[in-house]
């Protein structure tokens, strides 16, 4: 008989926009296992979108800090980065044992699962060299045909929400009809609660990645995996730091579980 074993997944979405954060949560609870909890977060400081190498970077801060305060809550069995590129991933790995899901990533291998070749339908065209390293880095750069850009800015998924689907349901068609592909990847966290809409219209297997990272991540607390802390991704050595980063200084991080 299998136990029922609570599990508590944290959402950090790295932008600061709570109202995205709670389109975010929405999507995963629905989707998410009956023993799973889901809670989400966005770091008080750093950008209100994420749209460039710069937005990236300092939100990459954001994901560190709301990983260390989830450590400190104590009760967090896994963490799920809600933002397309994966800002902060690996640092995110080194602060903690639970296993941390970047929504790329997860979205790169379901869709991998179900079709040979896939495109991505983004936000801005400027963020699609993002989309493209993480291809490289993750080795799906051969099953990715095309990056393609609905050009709205990431908030219009907000404060614009019709205009906003039907660019992005346009851009899915020219995928589906001039890309040779079986599936595609929806590149934005905000796009969280689009998936079986645009499915819908558009005919094909949409895979978005807050839900493919929530599955995942449930899969891999059910395996009983974490990440390892042999190696790279071991829990940084304590030192000093200064300025506005002080608090980061020595950080006594829990013992590992
Ligand atoms: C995201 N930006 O998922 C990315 C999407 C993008 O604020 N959340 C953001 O366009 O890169």
């Amino acid at each position: 008989t299998c136990e029922y074993h609570p599990v508590h997944i944290r959402l950090i979405n790295p932008n600061t926009t709570a109202a995205m954060t709670a389109t975010i949560r929405q999507a995963a609870e629905q989707l998410a296992a009956p023993s799973t909890t889901v809670s989400a977060t966005q770091p008080d400081a750093g950008p209100v979108s994420i749209e460039s190498h710069f937005d990236e970077a300092v939100s990459a801060v954001g994901v560190a800090e709301e990983v260390l305060k989830g450590e400190r809550e104590g009760n967090i069995d896994a963490y799920v980065v809600a933002c397309f590129g994966d800002p902060g991933l690996l640092a995110a790995r080194e602060l903690t044992r639970a296993p941390v899901i970047g929504i790329a990533e997860a979205a790169f291998h379901m869709a991998t699962l179900i079709s040979t070749r896939f495109s991505i339908v983004t936000t801005l065209g400027r963020t699609g060299i993002i989309a493209e390293h993480l291809l490289e880095q993750y080795g799906f750069s051969h099953h990715c045909r095309r990056i393609r850009a609905a050009e709205i800015p990431v908030l219009d998924l907000e404060d614009h929400p019709d205009a906003a689907f039907s660019r992005i349901v346009q851009e899915c068609c020219r995928a589906r009809d001039e890309d040779g592909i079986g599936a595609i990847v929806l590149g934005c966290g905000g796009m969280a609660n689009l998936t079986h809409a645009i499915s819908h219209e558009v005919g094909l297997p949409v895979v978005e990645g807050v839900s493919a990272a929530l599955k995942l991540a449930e899969s891999l607390v059910g395996l009983g995996l974490h990440t390892s802390k042999f190696g790279d991704l071991d829990y940084p050595r304590p030192k000093p730091y200064t300025g506005k980063f002080a608090d980061f200084s020595n950080l006594t991080l829990p013992p590992t579980r």
